[in-house]
């Protein structure tokens, strides 16, 4: 069954603008300014990116009924867990396809902890999500992590293992990470086949350039974009890293 996904693309290219970190991470990722998801929600419109990305209740209290909702798409992820928890990963689903339509979703988003020892839960879940999703017709991005004591470090198989087992599983989209170069990246594109692949940004990089440089690369490799957060909301100018990563992803 074909997915569009013209809600959540410019053409077939993607900049998703990641703010799920006050879950994942905790407050600390924040600056007195961007801990406030309506200056996100602002940065995000503002630049016209393809999507933002919300858990459920910060998309309730500041997405549904603002007059950002008809500018920026809104992706929803249904699991999240928080840092505290050091044992084997497993992201529990927090809110339904249902729920995440009704605050104004264009799509829905679900972290996979691949080789995780709890693994079969979130595929469980991720498998009754990608029924109901695509029986809407609203597409499914998969946050492919390798994580848990199985995988003591994320190499570029491994990375591409993750993408594809994406593929297999039924995302629209999966969001991975860098995997250092162009040939294992476009590996890792290929795994995924036609499941569409966007860079995951990951902790702020060094400089702006070597970010941006890993954003070239991924697009030269194939990938449709990237789906980032602190790179861009951590960002002494985040409106101009984003007018930067615009340049390459939107006029590739
Ligand atoms: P970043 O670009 O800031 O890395 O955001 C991408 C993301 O997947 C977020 O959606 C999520 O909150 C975070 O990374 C999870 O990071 P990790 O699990 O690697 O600590």
């Amino acid at each position: 069954m074909e997915i569009s996904l013209d809600k959540i693309t410019k053409n077939g290219w993607a900049i998703y603008l990641a703010y799920d970190h006050g879950m994942e991470h905790g407050p600390t990722d924040f600056t007195d300014e961007n801990i406030n998801p309506a200056v996100i929600l602002k940065l995000a419109a503002d630049a016209g990116v393809s999507a933002v990305v919300f858990q459920k209740g910060v998309a309730e209290k500041y997405y549904k009924g603002s007059r950002y909702e008809k500018k920026v798409p809104l992706i929803v992820k249904l699991n999240g867990k928080t840092s505290f928890i050091k044992d084997e990963p497993y992201s529990p689903q927090i809110c339904t396809v249902e729920e995440a339509l009704k605050i104004g979703a264009s799509a829905v988003g679900y972290t996979v902890y691949v080789g995780s020892q709890r693994q079969d839960m979130m595929f469980k879940e991720f498998a009754a999500i990608e029924k109901e999703a695509h029986q809407r017709r609203v597409p499914l991005v998969g946050w492919m992590y390798p994580r848990g004591s199985a995988v003591s470090k994320e190499t570029p198989e491994i990375t591409a293992y993750a993408a594809r087992v994406g593929l297999e599983m039924g995302a629209d989209i999966v969001k991975i990470k860098f995997t250092g170069d162009l040939g294992t990246f476009r590996w890792a594109v290929e795994s995924a086949g036609k499941t569409k692949v966007v860079m995951s940004g990951g902790p702020k990089a060094e400089t702006e350039e070597d970010f941006l440089n890993q954003v070239r690369t991924v697009i030269d490799a194939g990938a449709i974009g990237v789906a980032v957060g602190r790179n861009v909301w951590q960002a002494k100018k985040p409106q101009d890293i984003l007018e930067k990563i615009k340049e390459i992803v939107f006029k590739a």
